[in-house]
């Protein structure tokens, strides 16, 4: 049986990928910080799952909680680095600072943290990796500007581990979905429900299952094919164009 590793499971697509890979016969080992939900999950899951609850950012918490695996457990197949958010949607020059470290302490140090702790077992076992980016990574936004820049962080090093891992056997993608309904937005706006309901009433986004059914068709590609990187949106999102200040 392979075994995955889910970061951010409590919620949205990290929850529904560790759904959608126990239901195709994983084992699962899900993280995050509400030790309620990621219970409730594990029990839901059966034996299959093994809940780790750490905050991300604490890397002597993630390096105990990997360290302390059962011995079932302890050979990682696939890592999928979910685990993040957006904090604001306040331009660069009215942004708060605290926010920018938060999403960079999550977003990029502690993935990369994460990543550097599991690569050992994954060269082993010929694993992926499945990287959660965003087109915020690619396509600028006012408001985007650090959460974008996290996730474009995440689709270079994402490539930059292909070639790093190059003759090993592992693979590496990333993921850069678009409006996925999930608490993403409620985070963002510190629980504004109303902006929430807003963002997505009536657009019909792309639903954390359509996403984590993405992370199980890469993690079950055959061995010689390997999904660099792979963007999503909802029909309903598409592009605008640039903005010219005048006067
Ligand atoms: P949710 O807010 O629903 O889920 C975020 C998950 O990340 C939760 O399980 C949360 O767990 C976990 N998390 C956040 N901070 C920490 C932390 N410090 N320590 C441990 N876990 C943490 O949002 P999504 O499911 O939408 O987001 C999942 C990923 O997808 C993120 O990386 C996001 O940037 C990305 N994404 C989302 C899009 C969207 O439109 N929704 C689009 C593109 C990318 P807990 O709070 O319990 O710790
Ligand atoms: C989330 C997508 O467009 O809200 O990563 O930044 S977006």
């Amino acid at each position: 049986m392979k075994t995955a590793i889910v970061t951010g499971a409590t919620s949205g697509i990290g929850e529904a990928t560790a759904r959608a890979l126990a239901g195709a016969g994983w084992q699962v080992i899900i993280t995050g910080r509400r030790a309620d939900r990621l219970e409730a999950l594990a029990k839901d899951i059966g034996e299959a799952a093994h809940a780790a609850v750490f905050d991300i950012r604490d890397e002597a918490a993630m390096r105990a909680a990997l360290a302390k695996l059962p011995e079932a457990f302890k050979g990682i197949d696939l890592l999928v680095n979910n685990a993040g958010l957006a904090l604001g949607t306040a331009p660069a020059q009215k942004a708060d600072l605290g926010q920018w470290r938060t999403m960079i302490d999550t977003n990029i140090s502690a993935l990369v943290a994460i990543t550097h702790e599991v690569l050992p077992t994954l060269i082993e076992c010929k694993g992926g990796i499945v990287n959660m980016a965003s087109v915020a990574g690619t396509y600028p936004y006012t408001g985007g500007n650090v959460y974008g820049g996290t996730k474009a962080f995440v689709q270079q090093f994402s490539l930059n581990l292909r070639a790093d891992l190059h003759g090993t056997g592992v693979r590496v993608s990333s993921i850069d979905p678009g409006m996925v309904e999930t608490e993403f937005t409620l985070v963002r706006t510190g629980g504004d429900q109303a902006a929430s309901d807003t963002l997505y009433g009536g657009a019909t986004p792309m639903t954390a299952d359509d996403i984590a059914q993405t992370v199980l068709w890469i993690a079950t590609l055959p061995p010689h094919l390997n999904i660099n990187r792979l963007e999503l949106m909802p029909v309903s999102q598409s592009f605008a164009g640039f903005q010219v200040a005048r006067g």
